[in-house]
């Protein structure tokens, strides 16, 4: 339940979405809690289950056995592949159809703003996509149900059926570079922005967590959605605690009711 004072800061929030001119909302795991996905930071999310330890590319090239328990891991009961859209990724795609959001930089390998019906054009992939799957030998880039359906045994790490070589989700573990054309497309639009959304993020993992300092200091206003405190709590210009989608859902009603009056 959203209480008034909370209520007050959404409208006001709606305000700033209503008077700004280039609005980038920029996401984390928090945003797509609520499609059952957990989070890496909150009690019961996956670092309290897995160790991130396991999830570097030194460790998944080490062995065929800690490759297999990645590939589970990331396809563990169809945790990611299976999950859908929620109310915060729909308010997100339809203040872009409002013309209210104009990028969308996240931290998430789950798809969901794409599934939501935000622009794929327009949504940058820091960390890659569980969708694709990569050769480390040939290079050849395919999408995972394609590599999936080739496969007797979906959860054993397959290798490339072009080459025998290695086979890795397109996303980013620990030790690798993010992707270049991605990272840059993002400081570009972070210091461009007037208006920073953070939605879902501890802003804890480097180099994505500067996108809000970036915007910040090119001029940008800066609103921060999250359950918990963030580092950027103290330079934000508004910081909502509260869950995603609720406040989302009362975010948009605020900003129709601002851009587009019932006549
Ligand atoms: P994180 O460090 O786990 O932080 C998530 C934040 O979201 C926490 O501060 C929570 O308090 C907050 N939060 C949780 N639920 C909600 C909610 N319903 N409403 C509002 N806030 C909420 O995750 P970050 O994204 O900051 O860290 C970056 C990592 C997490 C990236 O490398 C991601 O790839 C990685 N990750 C992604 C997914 C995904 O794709 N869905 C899932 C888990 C982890």
């Amino acid at each position: 339940m959203i209480d008034a004072a909370t209520g007050e800061q959404i409208a006001g929030a709606a305000a700033m979405i209503a008077a700004a001119r280039h609005v980038v909302v920029f996401t984390g795991a928090g945003v797509s809690t609520e499609s059952g996905i957990p989070d890496f930071r909150s009690p019961g999310g996956l670092w309290t289950r897995f160790d991130p330890e396991e999830f570097t590319l030194e460790r998944f090239l080490a062995s065929p056995e800690t490759r297999r328990k990645q590939w589970r891991f990331l396809l563990s009961g169809d945790l990611l592949r299976g999950a859908l859209p929620n109310a915060a990724h729909r308010a997100i795609a339809r203040l872009e159809a409002l013309g209210k959001v104009h990028w969308v930089i996240t931290q998430n390998i789950d798809n969901l703003h794409q599934k939501a019906g935000s622009d794929p054009g327009r949504v940058l992939e820091l960390h890659g996509s569980l969708r694709w799957i990569r050769c480390l030998d040939c290079g050849r880039r395919r999408p995972l149900e394609e590599v999936l359906g080739e496969s007797d045994a979906p959860d054993e790490a397959p290798d490339c059926a072009f080459c025998g070589g290695i086979l890795k989700p397109d996303v980013v573990f620990f030790g690798e570079s993010l992707p270049d054309q991605a990272l840059q497309e993002a400081v570009g639009q972070a210091q461009r922005c007037d208006l920073m959304i953070v939605i879902g993020s501890s802003l804890a993992v480097y180099p994505a967590a500067t996108m809000p300092i970036l915007a910040k200091r090119a001029g940008a206003k800066l609103v921060v959605i999250n359950l918990t405190a963030t580092p950027a709590d103290p330079f934000a210009d508004l910081v909502i605690h509260a869950p995603a989608g609720e406040v989302m859902t009362r975010l948009l009603g605020e900003v129709e009711k601002r851009v587009a009056p019932c006549v």
